[in-house]
């Protein structure tokens, strides 16, 4: 049976709580049980205060057999950011402009010094599997969808530079790894947006990509923090109308018949996390901003059940 664990973002204290309130010890340096093993949702760095502390903890679980992992858009992102660009001298697969250089700044600042050590995460984080389908249950960071695996065909890369490569010049390729690590997102009628929690005005949202589109209006279809949720947080008034048939069209809902599947990536907010379906359950509670850090102690179970959710607040917040 497995533990599952969503966004941790270098937050190894809130880490190290949740292991051991799911009982497992550290043996020989390495957290463990012997009857269960952790499922990590990937994201393991940037934003935080303990990102090698987080990664400490992480990989000796992984390679020791004692969890699982999946990879995190932020660790795709990694490794394209240290991956110069074969097509264009002195630039990287993923541009390190102000924008990327800010999202990855606590992990390169936090690795000065350890500059090999990071390098061998960044190999390390090449070998995560974009997904993974278990024993009656699965895992992904953000988009359970059929289609854009089969594109990809291979869960297990491994992220070299021939998949890199592919990833930027193949555009159905590209976009169906950003579909499964970042999820899907549309874009609003003109004069609506909702303001972030950083108070920036956005013209696109994230999707809840695993119901049917058709039919739902943008508010309805949209992934939205629930303390966002406010009026003055909405805005514009044609947030009613039905969704555009491109996003009907690019829907993948996930069946109800299927096994749990469970996701990080969402940033959601909340005094007490909940599965989003019967069937699909966002693990990530925005430890790094002062939510909570994330597990569900799955016991076989076909339908997500909200009293098996586990989670500890983030250190020094209120929550
Ligand atoms: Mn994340």
């Amino acid at each position: 049976m497995y533990d599952l664990i969503g966004d941790i973002h270098g937050h190894a204290t809130e880490l190290e709580q949740i292991l051991r309130e799911l009982g497992y010890a550290r043996r020989n340096g390495t957290y463990q049980r012997t009857d269960r093993k952790v499922v990590f949702l990937g994201d393991f760095i940037d934003r935080g205060p303990q990102i090698r502390e987080t990664l400490e903890i992480v990989r000796p679980m992984v390679d020791g057999g004692h969890a699982l992992a999946v990879m995190g858009n932020h660790e795709f992102n990694a490794i394209a950011y240290a991956t110069p660009d074969p097509r264009k001298n002195g630039t990287f697969i993923r541009s390190h402009s102000e924008k990327n250089q800010r999202q990855h700044r606590e992990t390169l600042r936090q690795m000065v010094g350890h500059e090999a050590e990071w390098r061998s995460y960044l190999d390390w984080f090449r070998s995560l599997p974009m997904w993974l389908d278990l024993n009656g249950v699965r895992a992904v960071h953000a988009c359970w969808d059929e289609t854009r695996m089969a594109v990809i065909g291979n869960a297990t890369g491994p992220i070299d530079g021939a998949f890199l490569e592919r990833f930027s010049a193949d555009s159905s390729y590209g976009r169906a790894v950003d579909v499964i690590l970042k999820g899907k997102e549309m874009k609003l009628p003109a004069g609506c947006c909702f303001l972030d929690k950083d108070g920036h005005e956005r013209t696109e949202t994230r999707t809840r990509w695993f119901e049917p589109a058709d039919g739902r209006s943008y508010r309805e279809y949209a992934l939205i923090g629930e303390d966002r949720e406010n009026p003055a947080a909405i805005q514009g008034d044609r947030w009613h109308e039905p969704v555009s048939s491109d996003i009907v069209n690019d829907a993948v809902p996930y069946p109800a018949d299927q096994i749990p599947v469970f996701i990080g990536h969402y940033w959601l907010d909340g005094k007490t996390p909940r599965r989003q379906t019967a069937n699909v359950a966002c693990l990530d509670w925005s430890v790094a901003k002062g939510g909570f850090l994330c597990g569900y102690e799955w016991n076989g179970e076909a339908t997500v059940s909200d009293a098996a959710f586990r989670m500890v607040a983030a250190a020094g917040s209120k929550a």
